[in-house]
């Protein structure tokens, strides 16, 4: 058994791809070095443990000097001299001295840098990678929901839906997918100049194109058409995260879709058109973050993978609120929704258990870390969410990933359509 005591904790402020601040912790135990970038949303779900800021001037309010200082002057005192695994432990000191429900007290992203940066020392000092120090039967690379087009409030455009995904469920190989997404990420760039001119080539937070455009069905049908024009339409199926909290009026009760008003019943007839017309197999988030009704209404309705982001905020008492409900079928799976790494993993397991698929996410504010490729190995998850293959904090992952996949050689497995239970398929 390698030494796992911790030595040292020390946090900083670096920058993620929105040149905010955001913190990264460094955890040395046994001598080895863990090192780990917290993400940050900007679509977040109001029930998301707490991020803390500064406020003030000082970087437009976005710092993250307290939450640093939390890490440096509170959490390492409290935590040298521990044991940096299992990892269980560590996270429930972190909990426990923060104390609150939603980590207000240290700050969810002063807590998480901490458990993921433990996290990565302890497999560094096993001498494993994360996936494998997670998961002795970590073998399953994740198919890609690949974000092409950005809408919502990742992009200075009128779609309201937040992304529209062009997912290679019929690749034969991580690469292969990669080449498949980049083909129809040029031939989509090609349509949308043609149409619009060149100012439509201008991309969204997670690098997707962010063309004038309104009419959710006329983005997706630019991408249909991308797709055809690449030659993939019998690997490629496609999906949606319509983040519709964010264009939910509580006050009315209505969905202020395109300039128009909808009801829940209407946004459902909307999906279902749209399900039909482009063979779409996963929509996230299509209703408000409360509406676990609504969401049962469109699962049972639909048949097609529905997922619960905002909904879940990856925390088990709402995932389970969820399943008992039968309100979507699906989580998406963000470690920083719930500011520890046990505390996610809890969510996963619990969704399996109850036959729901995990889709492993990034944040819309990532940095050059690229833990989620590992993570969604080490989960099996069979689907990641990492945005489009074109912006270094986004091919960060991708890169993982086909760095992992060597490492799988015939081990690892890319779920096909006709090989894996876990992916939707068209
Ligand atoms: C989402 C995410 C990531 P954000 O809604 O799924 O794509 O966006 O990180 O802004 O919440
Ligand atoms: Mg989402």
């Amino acid at each position: 058994m390698p030494d796992l005591s911790i030595s040292s904790i020390t946090a900083r402020e670096v920058l993620d791809c929105r040149g905010l601040p955001t913190v990264q912790v460094d955890v040395i135990a046994g001598g080895v070095l863990g090192r780990a970038d917290v993400p940050s949303g900007r679509s977040t779900g109001s029930y998301e443990a707490h991020e803390l800021r500064d406020g003030g001037a000082r970087f437009g309010g976005f710092g993250v000097r307290t939450a640093v200082a939390n890490v440096n002057d509170r959490i390492a005192p409290h935590l040298i001299g521990h044991d940096v695994a299992p990892q269980r432990a560590l996270d429930a000191a972190l909990i426990e001295l923060d104390g609150t429900d939603d980590k207000s007290a240290l700050g969810a992203n002063a807590i998480l840098g901490v458990s993921l940066a433990a996290a990565r020392a302890a497999a560094a000092a096993h001498e494993l990678p994360l996936y494998r120090y997670l998961n002795a039967n970590a073998h399953v690379l994740p198919v890609p929901q690949v974000n092409l087009i950005n809408g919502g409030r990742h992009a200075s455009n009128d779609l309201d839906f937040q992304e529209f995904i062009m997912i290679p469920s019929g690749a034969e190989s991580m690469l292969h997918a990669l080449q498949i997404a980049t083909e129809v990420n040029l031939q989509l760039g090609e349509i949308l100049l043609d149409k619009f001119g060149k100012a439509a080539l201008n991309t969204g937070d997670e690098g997707g194109y962010a063309p004038p455009l309104s009419d959710p069905e006329e983005a997706l049908g630019y991408l249909h058409e991308a797709v055809g024009r690449a030659g993939y339409d019998d690997l490629v199926s496609y999906g949606l995260d319509c983040a519709a909290t964010h264009y939910y009026d509580a006050a009315t009760e209505t969905y202020l879709l395109a300039g128009q008003r909808h009801d829940r019943a209407g946004m459902i007839e909307l999906y279902q058109r749209l399900i039909a017309r482009f063979g779409i197999v996963t929509i996230e988030d299509p209703l408000h973050e409360d509406d676990f009704e609504g969401f049962a209404e469109l699962t049972a309705a639909s048949g097609i993978q529905i997922v619960g982001d905002d909904l879940f905020v990856t925390n088990p008492a709402r995932l389970a609120r969820g399943i008992e409900a039968g309100a979507a079928n699906s989580l998406l799976w963000k470690v920083n929704q719930i500011g520890t790494l046990s505390e996610a993993l809890d969510a996963a397991d619990q969704a399996y258990r109850h036959d729901y698929t995990v889709v492993v996410s990034e944040r819309s504010g990532e940095t050059e870390d690229a833990i989620i490729a590992d993570l969604s190995v080490a989960l099996n998850a069979g689907q990641i969410k990492t945005g489009a293959p074109v912006r270094g904090e986004r091919t960060a992952k991708y890169n993982a990933l086909l760095l992992i996949a060597e490492e799988l050689g015939t081990a690892g497995v890319y779920p096909t359509r006709t090989g894996s239970p876990t992916v939707p398929v068209g």
